[in-house]
């Protein structure tokens, strides 16, 4: 897919995409990232991109002619009908549904801002839909972009390596991970659990399902009342609370020596009595 980002900042665009699993997919060709600079579209001396707000206060507006014709420099490079996307705390926020909706199209932009905001003439012109990568406050839009381009390309197809396929994770889809463990088998005093020892490979399987069902009831109830759960880890989950309840160990107390960290009860905002399966 070829991916066109709109900024006061190319170099910082293009220097953080280098890297990794990123640098890798765009070096063997599966995302090609181009870069429009904004101030190559300006033609006053001082090369101005910005100007007051009308009706005052503080920071300054990306002024929307350089913005704009940016834009369309950059739309020209992609297939026709690609998405124009301007990266907004003012934005819905971008979620791996959408990382799927997008990766899945030939040609994307995505218009990064700076300054207290853009002109919104802009934004109704030449932006199809706006996307927030969270709720904090960044000093504009490139940290965002990369985000989202990060979320995008390890999706293509031969991104990741054979061994990273997305298969095993499909089997977690909407839970957090299981925690990891690699050697050695004891690391100051901390065992690996004993169920990752076993050489069982069901036996694996399903203490990475209650780990990571435990741990999303735990730090991520939203996420269960989003995707709910397959009928395996809502079994698993049941099974982990009712152990619980009959004294036995919390998410996070599999072990004596563990960390300190959230075993608090999950907040949930529905309230009690919410259906897990
Ligand atoms: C007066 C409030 N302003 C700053 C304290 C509003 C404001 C202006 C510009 C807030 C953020 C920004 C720049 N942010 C982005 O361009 C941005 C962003 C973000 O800040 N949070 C989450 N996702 C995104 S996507 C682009």
């Amino acid at each position: 897919m070829q991916i066109e980002v709109v900024t006061l900042f190319p170099e910082m665009v293009r220097g953080a995409l280098a890297y990794g699993v990123l640098g890798r997919a765009i070096e063997r060709g599966l995302a090609r990232i181009g870069t429009e600079d904004v101030r190559a579209h300006t033609f006053d001396v001082h090369r101005t991109v910005d100007d007051r707000p009308y009706g005052g206060g503080p920071g300054m507006v990306l002024k929307p002619e350089p913005l704009l014709a940016a834009i369309r420099a950059a739309a020209a490079r992609l297939p026709p009908g690609s998405p124009r996307v301007c990266l907004s705390a003012q934005g819905e926020v971008f979620d791996q549904r959408t990382a799927r909706e997008l990766a899945g199209l030939p040609g994307l932009l995505l218009v990064a801002g700076r300054y207290e905001g853009i002109d919104e003439r802009a934004i109704e012109l030449g932006v199809d839909r706006e996307l927030s990568i969270g709720d904090y406050v960044l000093s504009g839009g490139e940290i965002a972009a990369l985000a989202v381009i990060d979320a995008l390309v390890r999706l293509l197809p031969g991104a990741l390596g054979d061994d990273r396929s997305s298969i095993e994770e499909s089997f977690s889809e909407g839970l957090l991970e299981w925690p990891h463990y690699t050697r050695p088998e004891v690391f100051e005093g901390r065992h690996v659990p004993q169920a990752l020892l076993s050489g069982n490979h069901a036996a694996v399987r399903r203490w990475r399902l209650e780990q990571s069902v435990a741990r999303t009831w735990s730090r991520r109830p939203d996420l269960i009342a989003r995707h709910g759960l397959a009928p395996e880890a809502s079994r698993l989950l049941n099974e982990y609370l009712a152990a619980r309840a009959g004294g036995g160990l919390g998410e996070g107390e599999s072990h004596e020596q563990d960390r300190p960290g959230n075993r608090e009860e999950p907040h949930d905002p529905r309230g009690p009595g919410f259906q897990t399966g």
